[in-house]
């Protein structure tokens, strides 16, 4: 549709937050130095036969020693903001509130005064998939509600080191694919595969501890250190194949519940899970024999615990599916994938395709996401916490797919702002650097910079997008008559 895509050209609220995204595992490398502690990553990688030819974060893009060279990046952007996260196992080796090591805490000490004192607030996120080994090790991590003591216990010690100069928090990056990578279908780590219920726990005891987290710093952080903290969702954008067709509009509805509702239903709405996952799940797990659902329940007291512990939305949004109606419920295979949503899905074959397989760039996407996430919570405040693309890795650094895309994704939600009044205050492009791509290794490439790794010094280059990026930024948005940089991608 041309008149959907066309270019529209304005502004960006004066206050408009930009920034860039890595996190910890993904980029610091130094594994095991210092003191830290080893991860559920780590071991995931070590082990063999999970990742892409075996690659591991044990290098990474050495940020843990090239982390000056990396603020100098994004000054040269001219980024607000930066997004990264803590290793929960470099400030507690055994994840346990005993066990805290002062190098580790020096090396956020350090990457905080040198974003400070470059003009760059940073974004901290507290949990980005690298939980301590121990603590799966001692009690099951995720699976076990004794985590939420621990995981209370190293917030809390973050807020204290940390928060007099950290004044934007984020509990938990993506709950959905801790619960259902790591746990459903086994492809993060920790690896496991047990769909049906566990999942599910492991959803409740996020959701739990991240409603602990937010009350430890609204009770004893906020009223002195005046920041916020909320917590990173991620999404699809599920289209209704046919917007007049009105079980096209409950399929949308029904996957959305799915993914965002899921943990953004009781942390922004009720302190509940949304009413679709709650009936569907019981009616499907009774058709399958079980006595009771697999979805767990809260109390009534967590549920006015949980209610409202979010100052703010964060969005991580890629890509976008058409939907339909299911014809019927199936209940083959218990589980979250195998039973559960139930929402036939599909990219169309004409949308361009990235590296990653379940990455096709459909920029209108992420203003139909951010005006749902306005609609369904009540006008509250979000933030595009991520943002990108992924391509092939070889070296080349005239990136005009990632050009194409962040030009075209940030005008969408310049419209969502202008156009459609969503409360969105901030945009963060993933990713700053080339990184560790999860399982797929060094074999996808996210970055705006450039990073070889096959030389031990992991030298950065800049690519073209970055100066799409900071001439964006320089603008506040887009400005009609500045044809001559490199706002002017061919073919956009
Ligand atoms: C996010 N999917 O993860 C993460 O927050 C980043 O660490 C990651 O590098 C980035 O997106 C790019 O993948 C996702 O399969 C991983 O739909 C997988 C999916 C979505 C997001």
């Amino acid at each position: 549709d041309e008149d959907r895509d066309a270019l529209y050209y304005d502004t960006f609220p004066d206050d408009f937050k930009w920034s860039s995204a890595t996190s910890s595992y993904q980029i610091e490398g130094a594994w095991n130095e210092d003191g830290k502690g080893p991860s559920i990553w780590d071991t995931f990688c070590h082990e063999g036969g999970h990742v892409y030819e075996n690659h591991t974060g044990d290098v990474a893009c050495d940020s843990y020693h090239k982390y000056k060279e990396d603020i100098a990046l994004m000054a040269n952007l001219g980024l607000k903001n930066y997004r990264f996260s803590i290793a929960w196992s470099r400030v507690l080796p055994t994840g346990k509130i005993d066990s805290v090591n002062e190098d580790g805490i020096a090396y956020y000490n350090n990457v905080i005064d040198e974003l400070l004192d470059n003009g760059i607030d940073p974004m901290v996120t507290l949990y980005h998939w690298d939980l301590p080994q121990g603590l799966h090790d001692d009690y099951g991590g995720w699976m076990n509600e004794s985590i939420i003591n621990d995981f209370n216990d190293y917030a809390k010690l973050c807020f204290e080191r940390f928060g007099d100069r950290v004044k934007f928090w984020i509990t938990f990056n993506e709950p959905w694919i801790v619960a259902l990578l790591g746990y459903e279908s086994g492809v993060f780590a920790p690896g496991i595969n047990e769909p049906g219920t566990i999942p599910y726990v492991v959803g409740h005891n996020l959701i739990k501890s991240h409603a602990e987290a937010w009350h430890t710093y609204d009770d004893q952080f906020r009223s002195v250190q005046k920041g916020v903290i909320g917590i990173t969702l991620n999404s699809d954008w599920s289209e209704p194949h046919d917007r007049k067709n009105y079980k096209h509009i409950f399929a949308s509805e029904r996957a959305m519940q799915f993914s965002l509702g899921w943990f953004g239903h009781p942390i922004y709405k009720n302190g509940d899970y949304p009413e679709i996952m709650k009936t569907k799940i019981a009616e499907i797990s009774a058709g399958q024999g079980l006595p009771q659902s697999r979805l767990p329940e809260f109390t009534e007291e967590e549920k006015v615990f949980i209610n409202h512990t979010g100052d703010f939305f964060g969005l991580n949004h890629y890509s976008t599916n058409y939907v339909v109606n299911p014809t019927n419920e199936n209940y083959e295979l218990p589980g979250y994938w195998g039973s559960d949503v139930n929402v036939p899905s599909w990219k169309e074959e004409s949308w361009p395709q990235s590296a990653s397989s379940w990455l096709k760039p459909v920029p209108w996407g992420i203003r139909q996401i951010l005006v749902w996430i306005h609609n369904e919570y009540d006008g509250i405040d979000s933030y595009v916490t991520e943002n990108g693309v992924s391509t092939h890795d070889v070296y080349d650094l005239s990136d005009e797919e990632r050009m194409k895309y962040y030009k075209s994704y940030i005008n969408e939600v310049l419209k969502a702002i202008k156009l459609d009044g969503a409360n969105c205050k901030g945009y963060t492009a993933w990713s700053l650097l080339d990184n560790f791509e999860w399982a797929a290794g060094y074999s996808e490439r996210f970055g705006m910079h450039y990073v070889d790794f096959s030389d031990d010094d992991r030298p950065r280059e800049v690519k073209d997008s970055a100066k799409l990026y900071a001439d964006i930024i320089a603008d506040n948005g887009f400005i009609e008559d500045n044809t001559s940089r490199s706002l002017v991608v061919e073919g956009s």
